[in-house]
């Protein structure tokens, strides 16, 4: 199984740089871009490019794999089962590629009897690539990295989301959760990229992120989850407060418990609110 799973992750690293030229090339370029829930849920005519040849050279390598990706996936996900099953996002962060906001990217996650196994990252423009593989830690550019040693929401640097604001049914919510997130921790950053502000977590320079909603799904969240706790940190439900499971993308992703922990609460108390 080990030799296999080698086998897969130097393929997936292989069709990551094909995958991530195509997206560095077109950053600066005019796209056709559309909507799909909202203004705030953009896809262009790259996010399906890069898809369908990624989904199309695993489907020819690995013919008895699964695939869930972010533009050829409906709206309701498939179940997850023991087969080997590739998640992808072709662009994570499509409307910061629209603008050439440098905070985009191409993500490859691979699970195995529904755990992750490998997680795969990479910003070509930033020329940041983050890898995990499962019990072999986590790196960036092939140099390990760590979460951050803060214990303290007050001294936390926290991403959240703000595009939610715009759906009717969410601004209370949404609006009361920043509100009270913002007054207990450091400062919040929202990059609009689900996968990368959670490898921000796993490389210590950012101690928290919640993320849910509309158009969030286990690609967003799959690999980048497996980089964190490869990392030393922590991905929980925001529900239950459990462990992540990645087909229910609601996440809590935090350097250690006591974060994760902390900003479980505030949510609740906001949502007590609201
Ligand atoms: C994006 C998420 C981001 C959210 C955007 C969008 P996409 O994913 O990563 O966190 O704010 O609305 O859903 O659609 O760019 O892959």
């Amino acid at each position: 199984a080990r030799y296999m799973e080698d086998v897969y992750y130097e393929f997936a690293i292989k069709l990551t740089h094909d995958a991530a030229q195509i997206l560095k090339t077109a950053i600066n370029s005019v796209k056709k871009v559309d909507e799909k829930l909202g203004d705030w849920d953009l896809v262009t005519e790259y996010d399906r490019k890069i898809e369908s040849t990624v989904i199309g050279q695993l489907k020819a390598k690995f013919p008895d794999h699964r695939f869930i990706g972010e533009e050829s996936t409906g709206s309701e996900l498939p179940e997850l089962t023991d087969d080997p099953t590739w998640i992808i996002d072709p662009i994570d962060g499509t409307t910061n590629f629209v603008h050439g906001f440098p905070h985009t990217c191409v993500v490859i996650g691979l699970a195995i009897k529904k755990e992750m196994v490998i997680g795969i990252v990479y910003n070509p423009v930033l020329e940041q690539l983050f890898t995990a593989r499962k019990g072999r830690g986590a790196f960036l550019n092939n140099e390990p990295i760590r979460v951050s040693n803060i214990q303290d929401l007050s001294k936390a640097l926290v991403c959240m989301e703000s595009g939610f604001i715009k759906i009717d049914q969410l601004r209370k919510q949404t609006i009361e959760r920043l509100r009270t997130i913002v007054q207990k921790v450091q400062g919040i950053r929202t990059l609009g990229v689900a996968a990368l502000s959670l490898c921000y977590i796993a490389m210590g320079i950012v101690e928290a992120y919640y993320i849910e909603g509309p158009g969030i799904s286990t690609w967003d969240i799959a690999a980048a989850s497996l980089i964190i706790t490869e990392a030393g940190g922590v991905v929980v439900d925001r529900v239950t407060g459990e462990k992540i499971d990645i087909m229910k993308p609601r996440a809590i992703g935090a350097c250690n418990e006591k974060i994760a922990k902390e900003m479980f609460k505030l949510i609740r108390e906001a949502d007590q609110k609201s």
